[in-house]
């Protein structure tokens, strides 16, 4: 197998919401891009979604559809393995003993913690909230991958899982290869359509901040039609905060099509914000239509996604094991007598 020589490929997305547009530009069109030039590893983290509070039932569907989604986006569970995090005891392991070496100072600094712990009573922010960057450092290092592809907001958690291995480094001895984030050119932070001053995020709740990669085309084209814009006319790609919404859409155009900017610019030239909207509109419907038709197929495939999460699982037990015994033994466990 060529697979052995090839450098390695970790990421993963939250099974706490609707996927958007955001997590598809961001994330998973580099993973499936990736494929056949690295080793992958995709899992779904349902140990991070634990973070804050979710419904039971909600979570367990929530896992499968986005293990679904992954597929119908099209990772080739030939290729690259796709697992739930929670099915590799591994990362909960290796993640204690990276709590034990991580300096509380470090997490207290990060701004996804200070976002999303704003958000909530002082009382129910959870130690999970906090802790989130070390499991996300384990689920990493733990596969030794040298590359991550995440959207822009992610740049710092990687930046703390190559702090957190260096650490471990120094201290027991080289053990972990320093992973690097790998951040798409284009589309590696969509912003909000109601609001283009803020991140998409699947867990925002109201009704026309993002496009989610299941919504009927008809939903998606009315989100976008009704999307923030400016009282501007010129369709033209700008850093001024002003005119973020018109760049917001211009920026999901450039991700879905490939075009260079002036490509684009040109393409719009003489038109109107109405043009550009309804050119976005059918650019992301005819990108979710064949998704959502490969989507509807596997839900529909008793015990298939079953047995693919299954088999990823084993996959990604082989090799997140094996750096595991290592590291154990790094820090001075007795391995077990059987
Ligand atoms: P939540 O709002 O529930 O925290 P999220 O939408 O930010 O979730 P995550 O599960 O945290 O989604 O992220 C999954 C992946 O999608 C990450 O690689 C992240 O960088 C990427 N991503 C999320 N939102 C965007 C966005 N608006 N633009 C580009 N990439 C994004
Ligand atoms: N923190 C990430 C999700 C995540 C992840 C990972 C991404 C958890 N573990 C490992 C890449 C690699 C987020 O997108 N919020």
């Amino acid at each position: 197998m060529s697979g052995e020589t090839k450098k390695r490929v970790l990421s993963g997305i939250q099974p706490s919401g609707n996927l958007t547009i955001g997590n598809y530009l961001g994330a998973l069109q580099q993973w499936v891009a990736e494929q056949d030039t690295f080793e992958c590893y995709f899992c779904i983290v349902d140990l991070h979604a634990l973070t804050v509070p979710q419904d039971p039932a909600a979570l367990r569907a929530k896992t499968r559809e986005v293990a679904a989604i992954y597929l119908a986006a099209g990772i080739d569970p030939e290729k690259s393995a796709v697992f739930v995090q929670s099915h590799v005891s591994a990362h909960t392991e290796l993640s204690w003993i990276l709590t034990c070496l991580t300096p509380i100072g470090w997490l207290y600094r990060m701004t996804q913690f200070k976002d999303k712990s704003s958000k909530q009573q002082q009382e129910s922010i959870g130690a999970g909230l906090l802790n989130y960057p070390i499991l996300m450092a384990a689920d990493i290092l733990l596969y030794q991958a040298s590359a991550v592809p995440v959207g822009d907001d992610q740049r710092q958690h990687l930046e703390f899982t190559r702090d957190i291995a260096q650490r471990f480094n120094h201290t027991y001895g080289e053990t972990f290869t320093l992973p690097e984030a790998m951040i798409p050119r284009e589309g590696a932070r969509i912003m909000g359509l109601d609001n283009p001053l803020a991140k998409m995020s699947k867990s925002e709740a109201s009704e026309y901040h993002a496009v989610y990669l299941l919504d009927p085309p008809d939903i998606a084209r009315k989100k976008i039609m009704r999307s923030q814009t400016d009282s501007g006319r010129d369709v033209r790609f700008s850093s001024d905060p002003e005119r973020a919404g018109v760049n917001n859409l211009l920026t999901i155009y450039q991700a879905l099509t490939g075009e260079p900017k002036e490509a684009i610019e040109a393409r719009f030239e003489g038109k109107g914000y109405g043009d550009l909207k309804k050119a976005v509109a059918e650019q992301v419907n005819d990108r979710l239509s064949p998704l959502q038709a490969r989507y509807n197929r596997l839900m529909h495939e008793n015990g298939y996604l079953d047995e693919i999460l299954a088999q990823g699982a084993e996959r990604a037990r082989a090799v997140a094991d094996k750096t595991l015994a290592e590291v154990r033994d790094r820090v001075g466990f007795v391995a077990p007598y059987r």
